[in-house]
């Protein structure tokens, strides 16, 4: 089932929310890939570039209390969902203020605070995960949802099939983000998975799968808005695939020039923030307010990023400490 694209329902609210989220995605990347790139911070970063839409209008859709899984390639799903910006760069940088005390780094974000549960480097391993906290919050009653966000290449692993399969059975409250950038690592789409559209995988599981416009705020937040509706009315999971295209490497500082040029510049064009903002512009948000928008989240980056980089690193001695329950810091 394939979403239409932009609807005018999409409310002035919900617009300046989406337009928030991904323009802080936006800057926060292309912040830490500057200072990557002039040396101020070494770590190992997936890049977002491409993915920020989905991230800022599927979060929209969520309540603070919602659970997300998420990847490596994970940091546009930890800001979509409100995860503190501060606490996340000082993980970023290994800081002992961060959000795992420094011990995560990038590959490892977790914020139960946000609902940010748990974030994997192993493809595929964060689906059946949202199972569980899915199972959690129906045994409890909570009506509180889990949303196990992956990529097309995480459809091909085996932990993928078994989760929709047992979420299917169990009417899970749990809704599958796949963000399809057609590249798994330098594969592509075509060379490693038997279907176009990933959303078709959910008719073996016999449960919806959506196929959503990821470049369309409101492709995203209606699809998703749908797959929550009937995660909270019980009737169980939606594979949600959002389709978009990944505009760099795989990893910061990898090459890419396999990407036909031809490809990524029609998706740099599509994924234009200039247009992002254009859109949002033509939803009853004024220019004053996205002015002041970009003001607010440009402030909250910089203090983050001078936070991150004042704090302290942890000690080695507590390497072991936070990691097994027996050896906590005292
Ligand atoms: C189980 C497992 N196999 C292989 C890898 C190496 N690996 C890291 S990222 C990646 C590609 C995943 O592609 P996709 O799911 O499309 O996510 P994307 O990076 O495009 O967001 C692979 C194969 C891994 N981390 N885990
Ligand atoms: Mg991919």
């Amino acid at each position: 089932m394939n979403k239409p694209a932009s609807s005018p329902s999409l409310s002035p609210d919900v617009a300046r929310t989406i337009y928030r989220k991904a323009y802080l995605i936006n800057r926060t990347d292309e912040r830490f890939r500057a200072m990557l790139t002039n040396g101020e911070l070494a770590v190992a970063y997936y890049p977002v570039r491409g993915h920020e839409v989905i991230a800022a209008a599927a979060m929209a859709a969520l309540e603070p209390e919602d659970y997300l899984v998420t990847t490596y390639r994970g940091l546009h799903d930890a800001l979509g969902k409100g995860i503190p910006s501060r606490l996340l760069w000082a993980e970023f940088a290994g800081k002992r203020t961060g959000t795992c005390k420094g011990k995560g780094g990038p590959m490892h974000i977790t914020h139960p605070e946000t609902g940010v549960m748990v974030t994997t480097g192993i493809v595929g391993s964060g689906i059946p995960i949202a199972n569980g906290l899915a199972m959690a919050s129906q045994i409890r009653g909570e009506n509180r949802v889990a949303v196990a966000s992956f990529g097309d290449g995480a459809s091909n692993i085996g932990a993928f099939h078994e989760a929709l399969n047992m979420a299917s059975v169990w009417k899970l409250p749990v809704i599958f983000l796949c963000q399809n950038n057609q590249y798994a690592e330098h594969t592509t789409l075509a060379a490693g998975t038997s279907v176009t559209s990933i959303a078709e995988r959910a008719g073996s599981y016999g449960m919806p799968g959506v196929s959503c416009d990821g470049l369309d705020p409101a492709s995203v937040y209606e699809a998703m808005s749908e797959a929550v509706s009937r995660a909270r009315a019980g009737d169980g999971p939606t594979l949600l695939e959002a389709r978009t295209f990944r505009l760099l490497g795989h990893i910061f500082g990898a090459d890419y020039s396999y990407v036909p040029k031809e490809d990524l510049s029609a998706a740099e064009e599509r994924a234009s923030m200039a247009k992002l903002r254009q859109w949002i512009s033509e939803r009853q948000v004024s220019e004053a307010d996205l002015a002041q928008i970009e003001q607010e989240v440009d402030a909250e980056i910089e203090e983050a990023v001078a936070f991150a980089l004042e704090s302290e690193s942890p000690d080695p001695d507590e390497i072991r400490f936070d990691i097994y329950e027996t050896e906590q810091a005292t």
